[in-house]
């Protein structure tokens, strides 16, 4: 059963579980890098025994070392796009599905991505009102290029989708529904080229997957999403809290790591994020892990000495494996509109990105720029997110994704 069944399957049985409420729930022990068979790294800083972490991180409380670039991390929702513009919808202010005891059955995943579309779907399907022609004319697929690079889709996408409706025929004519459909195909075919779910490899132990992206993308909660969905595989699953820039960073995690019973192996805050990454891969090299998911701290694009430690961690990680990290995953906040593409330019640079994850495209007015992503790049595209519990991570399908940004039904 493919990622995405999965996906469908557990979600109908499971209730969502805001991550928030976890911290008032039962925990259980979260391994420390002090109990890692530390070799330290030549290239890093070695973690100094006596500066990992042996007490909980409450107490913690003052960045060590506040990132320069305003991250920081108090407000890590805040969309770091200068020009999102106003009808982003701020997180604060997205309907979170009610409580198992309050939501009878949740929705079906197609109808969240839908939902989440929707407001995308409007912008292209307002402007496409077009009745009863028997084919469309230069004014009308002028029209609707015009539409798609309204709702985010990118000139160089507008311009091909456009290209490829003016090659269309239309047998029953040209209506609301018949450009519904032949749009939904048609994005879907730029779509179905980069829609590959993260595969682990089992020959790798563990296959390292490092989440890197600019602050407040989902890094965190999209890696506590990926260690449920490899939980629930069957695999044995480790998460490395190299973000150490502040101490809330590191307790997101470990609580992600208690909700999805998965380990979590930490540094102290301000403590080198390349040390600490290394000795997560070595701890989990010995404990046989089958993934070690590397959480990194957020970063502007543009801050050249932030984008170099990532390089750092990458060079550390690849002396126990020339090809580790396996998995380089930029998390892109659906909401930043085309802010995505120069995030990922600059982090393909840095980090040699192999797949993006969009999050937040609930309530993203701006979804569409995941068409432009894949037309500019051809990185893969992993998954998407539509919420902040566990479930809420979906492998990404082009033709699902299509029709919800067309407006249409999932297909029968
Ligand atoms: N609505 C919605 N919220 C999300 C989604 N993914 C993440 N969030 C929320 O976005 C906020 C930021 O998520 P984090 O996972 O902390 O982001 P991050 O990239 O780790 O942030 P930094 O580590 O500060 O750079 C949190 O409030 C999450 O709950 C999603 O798919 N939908
Ligand atoms: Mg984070």
């Amino acid at each position: 059963m493919g990622f995405f069944d999965r996906f469908k399957k557990s979600k109908s049985e499971k209730a969502d579980d805001p991550i928030k409420d976890q911290a008032e729930q039962q925990t259980q022990p979260v391994v420390d890098a002090e109990k890692a068979e530390a070799t330290p790294p030549t290239d890093p800083a070695p973690i100094d025994p006596a500066s990992v972490e042996t007490e909980p991180a409450e107490t913690l409380s003052a960045d060590p070392e506040p990132q320069e670039d305003g991250g920081a991390a108090d407000a890590p929702q805040e969309s770091p796009a200068e020009d999102a513009p106003d009808d982003n919808a701020p997180v604060a202010d997205v309907e979170i599905e009610p409580e198992e005891e309050t939501a009878p059955k949740k929705k079906s995943w197609f109808s969240r991505l839908k939902d989440g579309l929707g407001k995308s779907a409007n912008k292209i399907t307002s402007n496409l009102a077009i009745f009863g022609k028997p084919k469309l004319d230069a004014n009308d697929l002028e029209d609707i290029e015009d539409a798609l690079i309204m709702a985010d889709l990118g000139v160089a996408a507008a311009g091909r989708l456009a290209a490829g409706l003016n090659k269309r025929d239309f047998p029953e004519g040209v209506n609301q529904d018949t450009l519904s459909e032949a749009l939904a195909e048609e994005v879907a075919g730029i779509l179905a080229p980069v829609a590959k779910p993260l595969a682990i490899n089992p020959d790798h132990k563990p296959h390292v997957v490092m989440m890197v992206g600019v602050n407040g993308s989902g890094k965190t909660t999209t890696a506590g999403k990926l260690a449920e969905q490899w939980r629930q595989d069957g695999l044995k699953v480790t998460m490395a809290a190299a973000d150490t820039f502040r101490a809330a960073a590191v307790e997101q995690l470990k609580i992600w790591g208690e909700r999805t019973g998965t380990t979590v192996i930490s540094g102290e805050p301000g403590s080198d994020a390349a040390a600490v990454a290394y000795q997560a891969y070595e701890q989990a090299i010995n404990e046989k892990a089958d993934v070690l998911i590397v959480d990194t701290a957020g970063r502007l694009q543009a801050k050249k000495e932030l984008m170099d430690e990532l390089e750092k961690i990458c060079r550390v990680i690849a002396k126990k494996d020339d090809a580790a990290p396996h998995d380089r995953v930029i998390v892109l906040d659906g909401t930043v509109g085309q802010n995505a593409i120069s995030q990922v330019s600059a982090f393909k640079e840095t980090a040699g990105l192999t797949g993006m994850i969009v999050t937040k495209l609930d309530g993203s007015a701006r979804g569409g720029v995941v068409v432009a992503l894949a037309e500019e790049f051809g990185l893969p595209i992993h998954a998407v997110g539509v919420g902040e519990g566990k479930d809420d991570l979906d492998a990404f399908n082009a033709e699902d994704f299509g029709r919800a940004l067309a407006g249409l039904g999932a297909k029968e």
